[in-house]
């Protein structure tokens, strides 16, 4: 683990938020254990081991029912710590991975038999060496054909440049942590409604309204994110997804209380009938509708 890598929260509190019946957290990772699943040489960052029997009893302590797990880049394309939690999951757990563009049709049914149901395109600079934008297409084209989805991640300031290249993509595309708005700019900023234009403009783009502990300026209980949240949330009721972001990589201010995350959940998400939505009926619809 680096020497300013801080750990998970090892005791959560408790959340007073009763996520409903089918509720997914659906953007976590699972690390290592690096002596069995060891981290790539190429990686970025050395996190401290999260394996999956600790993503699970935190699922169920948080009162959520399913994950979807999603390849951290500190894993590189070796997405056998990711698909060793699916299989031992009890169908409780879908994937996202990440490949390169001499996967074979066969390793991607493999992954599909598995749970995986989508990929992930990370565009962070300080996570990864971004590949050519035509080997993603590429690989956008292959995963299109098996009816999965692309999760990108990427910094606000790269939107502009990057949409050309999302449009041309032929699967929905999912965007991580809302896109990272600067929350000192308020919802009206000239960013953040880009980006706002951009799923109200295209069908094909969900975002996750997560990531709340990276964008604060404030800290917990993170309430300068909330008018963020709770637009897309209210705007886009049917193409939003939350998730904890255990184990929570690369935080260097502080390290979230997931109990207290996943009390913020009711701010944004005000009724009933949004939060099952964001919980249920959405990532029901992108990870298991089969
Ligand atoms: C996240 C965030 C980070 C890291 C990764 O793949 C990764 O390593 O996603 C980050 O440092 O922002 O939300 O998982």
């Amino acid at each position: 683990m680096d020497p300013d890598y801080l750990p998970f929260c090892a005791n959560p509190t408790r959340p007073k938020f009763k996520a409903p019946p089918g509720a997914v957290d659906a953007h976590c990772h699972v690390f290592g254990p690096a002596a069995t699943f060891p981290y790539a040489p190429e990686r970025k960052y050395t996190p401290c081991d999260a394996p999956k029997e600790k993503l699970f009893a935190l699922r169920d302590f948080l009162g959520f029912s399913r994950n979807v797990i999603v390849q951290g880049s500190c894993h590189g394309k070796d997405n056998r710590a990711m698909l060793d939690a699916l299989v031992n999951s009890s169908g409780k757990a879908r994937g996202v991975a990440v490949v390169g563009s001499a996967i074979t049709p066969a390793e991607l049914k493999d992954m599909h038999e598995k749970g995986v149901r989508g990929v992930r395109f990370n565009f962070v600079k300080r996570l990864v060496d971004v590949p050519p934008l035509e080997e993603l297409s590429h690989i956008g084209k292959r995963v299109a054909d098996l009816g999965w989805h692309i999760v990108v991640y990427f910094e606000a300031r790269d939107l502009a440049d990057l949409t050309p290249f999302f449009k041309s993509l032929p699967t929905k595309i999912i965007v991580d942590h809302m896109g990272r708005p600067d929350v000192t700019k308020g919802t009206d900023d000239a960013q953040f409604q880009s980006f706002v234009r951009l799923l109200r403009d295209n069908e094909k783009f969900w975002t996750k309204v997560n990531g709340e502990e990276r964008i604060t300026v404030q800290g917990p209980p993170y309430d300068d994110v909330i008018p963020f949240s709770r637009l897309l949330v209210e705007t886009f009721p049917d193409r939003v997804l939350w998730g904890t972001d255990w184990p929570h990589p690369n935080m260097k201010s502080h390290m979230p209380d997931d109990g207290v995350l996943t009390d913020s959940i009711p701010k944004f998400a005000s009724t009933a009938s949004l939060r099952q939505k964001l919980l249920v009926d959405n990532p029901q619809r992108l990870y298991w509708s089969d």
